[in-house]
């Protein structure tokens, strides 16, 4: 396969080529595309050196089997388009499409039928909604989710290179401000994204349109709040779930949770360093708290499963390799 990787140098974008490693797709040419500042750079990809190129218009329009976009919104509503244009199956991993009508929102282990004879730009979901849709869709499928009360702890690797020099920096002992609005180091933040009319934030609200629209359920209320924790990498997530069918036993929503794909349940007690460099999503602290609603503990690894385990799982279920 002949793959292109656009936002080759950030966070995702480096761990994208490390997941199509481990994974061992059989790639025949990798191209490396990033901003001018990034072009020259060398990065590794099975022992090989590739020299980063710089992102323009023609370099999208030749032929791939999957270009992989990870530098931005703003970037993927220019260029995805483009290389959508000239026949390209496009894997974004930003939010510029995903809330399209025609645009597939998918976690293959969910909606992976909806990639069936597609092609043109397929959105890949926001980290801290893949990793709980992931735990939550069996669930769905039996007992019909009708609220979530959802509080997040997201890694400052969320938002790229620059939040974790600056959390580096903060430890450091330099407490100069330039991505997160409050000091990180040694805090917590409960503002990720903008803060918009209804008072959630647009991560907040990605969280609740992205949720309905995997689940293909827009009769669910989702209600997030996400913060900002000082952790490097992993997500975790406090889930309160209301079930419309009540479940007289937590074991039932323990077999749902179980037979769940890429999802492990355990008595564990599981923090985000547990987790980091895993393609598992966590469950613990599974509890129940009437017969219509349990609560329990979930942690991912925020640049894998979260991003580039999911987009290369959708490129891996296109080939047919899932
Ligand atoms: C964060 N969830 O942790 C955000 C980053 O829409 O893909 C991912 C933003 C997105 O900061």
């Amino acid at each position: 396969m002949k793959i292109g990787i656009v936002g080759a140098t950030g966070e995702v974008g480096r761990t994208m080529i490390k997941v199509l490693e481990d994974f061992k797709i059989p790639v025949k040419e990798l191209k490396l595309f990033a901003s001018k500042r990034s072009s020259g750079k060398t990065l590794t990809f099975n022992n090989t050196s590739i020299v980063v190129e710089e992102l323009t218009e023609d370099s999208m329009k030749q032929k791939f089997d999957f270009l992989l976009f990870s530098a931005g919104s703003t970037v993927s509503k220019i260029f995805a388009p483009i290389a959508a244009k000239a026949g390209n199956i496009v894997i974004d991993n930003s939010s510029a499409f995903r809330m399209e009508n025609e645009i597939p929102l998918v976690v293959p282990e969910i909606n992976g039928h909806l990639l069936k004879n597609y092609k043109g730009i397929i959105a890949n979901p926001n980290c801290s909604t893949i990793q709980m849709v992931l735990s939550l869709y069996k669930v769905h499928e039996k007992f019909k989710i009708n609220e979530i009360f959802v509080s997040t702890y997201q890694a400052v690797s969320g938002a790229g290179h620059k939040a974790i020099a600056e959390l580096q920096r903060q430890l450091a002992g330099d407490k100069s401000k330039t991505i997160f609005q409050k000091q990180i180091s040694h805090n917590v933040i409960p503002l990720i994204g903008e803060i918009e009319e209804d008072g959630f934030t647009t991560e907040e609200h990605k969280m609740i349109n992205e949720t309905r629209k995997i689940l293909d359920d827009y009769s669910i209320n989702v209600y997030p709040t996400t913060v900002r924790v000082p952790v490097f990498y992993g997500h975790s997530e406090t889930i309160v779930v209301k079930t419309k069918i009540p479940f007289n036993n937590i074991s039932l929503i323990e077999n749902q949770i179980k037979n769940s794909k890429n999802v492990i349940l355990t008595n564990e007690i599981i923090t985000p360093i547990d987790v980091v460099g895993s393609d598992y999503v966590y469950v613990s602290r599974l509890r129940k708290i009437d017969e219509f609603t349990f609560s329990f503990w979930n942690v991912a690894d925020n640049i894998r499963v979260g991003a580039a385990t999911n987009a290369i799982r959708i490129l891996m279920l296109m080939v047919g390799l899932l």
